[in-house]
C-alpha cells in the first residue's frame, strides 16, 4: 500500500513493499538512507510487529541509532495476544525502554504516541526553554522491516494535516515533512529497515506476519510452523477453527518446549497438522489428496486476517500464561 506518506525510500520496490530480497547491496543502502535521516531528526519511533515483537526488531538498530531517542511501537496490537503485549511493554520498561502497544487500523493509540514523544523529549525541551526559545517544534521519523504498518501509522499519526514544506525554521528546502501536531513533526518517509535472517524461528516468525516473502521459506514450512506453534500455545483453537484432533496429532511428536525441539516437531507435528487441517476442510485433490498448497494458503491467510484468534509468535523470556515472569 502507498499511502499519502508515499514511497517508503527509493529501494522500496513499487506496490509489493514484502517484495524484497535483503542483498548486502540494499542493506548498505537502507543503511546510508537512515543515517542520514537521523540527523534530521530529535528521536525515532521505531515499529515493529506486536505478534512478533522480538523478531521483527532490526538486528542493528541500536547500532544504528546510538544516542538518538527513541520509542518503540508495537502496532497490528489487534492481531497479537493481549497478555503477551502486556507482558513485553513490562520487560521493556524493566529494561528502560518505552514499548507502545498500537492499532494503526483505527488509529486509537495515536495520542498516547503524541504524548510519548514528547516525554520522550522533555528534558531537551526544557532545556530550550531555559535558553529562551519559546517554541520547538520536535523532529522526528519512522523506522521499521517491510509490513509492520510504518505507511498506515504514519498516516494515522498525521491524519489530514498538510504536508510541512517550504520557508520554516529548520526545514530544509526539499525535505519532506508531515505535521502531527503543533509540537511535532515526522519526516514523510519511514527508514526501512532489514529483517533478521540470523535464526530460523525468527525467519518462520517474520514470514508468518508477512515481512519477509513467502517463497522465501517454504510455504508449507511456514504453515507447518504456525499450526505448530499455535496447537502448543493456543490449544482448542485449531479444533474449534480447523476440527483437528489436537490430542492426537500433539501424541505424534516428541515433547519440550526448546528452539531445537520445536524446529524438529514441524515435522512431527506441524505438518501432519496441515495434512489433517486440508482435509478437514476440504482442501483436496483429485482423487481425494489433501491439497497442501491450498491448506497453506488458507493457515496463513486465517492467521494473518486474525481468524485463528489474536495470536502472538514472540514471547518474553520465562513468560508463562499469567503473564507473571518466572525465576
Ligand atoms: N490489523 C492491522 N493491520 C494493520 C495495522 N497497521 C497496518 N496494517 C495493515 O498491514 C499492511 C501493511 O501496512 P503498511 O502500512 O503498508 O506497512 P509498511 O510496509 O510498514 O509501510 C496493510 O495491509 C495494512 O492495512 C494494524 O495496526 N492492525
Ligand atoms: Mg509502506
Amino acid at each position: 500500500m502507498i499511502g499519502r506518506a508515499g514511497m517508503d525510500t527509493q529501494i522500496e520496490s513499487g506496490r509489493a513493499n514484502v517484495n524484497i530480497q535483503w542483498f548486502p547491496g540494499h542493506m548498505a543502502k537502507a543503511r546510508r538512507l537512515l543515517s542520514e535521516n537521523l540527523s534530521k531528526v530529535d528521536a525515532v519511533v521505531e515499529l515493529i510487529d506486536a505478534r512478533a515483537v522480538t523478531s521483527s526488531q532490526n538486528p542493528e538498530i541500536d547500532r544504528l541509532l546510538k544516542n538518538k531517542p527513541r520509542i518503540i511501537v508495537a502496532n497490528k496490537a489487534d492481531l497479537a495476544d493481549p497478555a503477551v503485549t502486556e507482558a513485553f511493554v513490562k520487560e521493556y520498561a524493566g529494561r528502560g525502554i518505552r514499548l507502545i502497544s498500537a492499532d494503526s487500523r483505527t488509529g486509537a493509540d495515536v495520542k498516547k504516541i503524541k504524548t510519548a514523544i514528547m516525554e520522550l523529549m522533555s528534558e531537551k525541551l526544557s532545556r530550550k526553554k531555559e535558553r529562551g526559545m519559546r517554541q520547538y517544534t520536535v523532529k522526528t521519523m519512522v523506522a521499521g522491516i517491510p509490513n509492520v504498518g510504518k505507511s498506515t501509522f504514519i498516516n494515522r499519526l498525521c491524519g489530514r494535516t498538510a504536508a510541512v514544506t517550504g520557508d520554516r525554521p529548520g526545514v530544509t528546502r526539499g525535505e519532506q515533512w508531515l505535521r502531527v501536531d503543533d509540537s511535532i513533526i515526522l519526516l514523510d518517509t519511514p527508514g526501512l529497515l532489514w529483517p533478521k535472517f540470523d535464526d530460523q524461528r525468527i525467519g518462520y516468525c517474520l514470514a508468518s506476519v508477512g515481512s519477509i516473502k513467502d517463497d522465501v521459506i517454504d510455504r508449507a514450512e511456514i504453515a507447518s510452523f504456525l499450526l505448530l506453534y499455535i496447537l502448543d500455545n493456543y490449544p482448542g483453537v485449531l479444533s474449534d477453527k480447523y476440527s483437528l484432533d489436537e490430542g492426537s496429532l500433539m501424541a505424534g511428536g516428541n515433547s519440550g518446549t526448546g528452539d531445537g525441539v520445536i524446529l524438529s516437531r514441524i515435522g512431527t507435528v506441524g505438518y501432519p497438522a496441515l495434512e489433517a487441517a486440508a482435509v478437514k476442510r476440504g482442501c483436496l485433490r483429485k482423487g481425494g489428496a489433501a491439497d497442501i498448497d491450498r491448506a497453506c494458503a488458507m493457515v496463513l491467510d486465517d492467521f494473518r486476517a486474525g481468524k485463528l484468534g489474536r495470536i502472538s509468535l514472540d514471547r518474553p523470556e520465562n513468560y508463562e500464561e499469567n503473564g507473571e515472569k518466572t525465576e
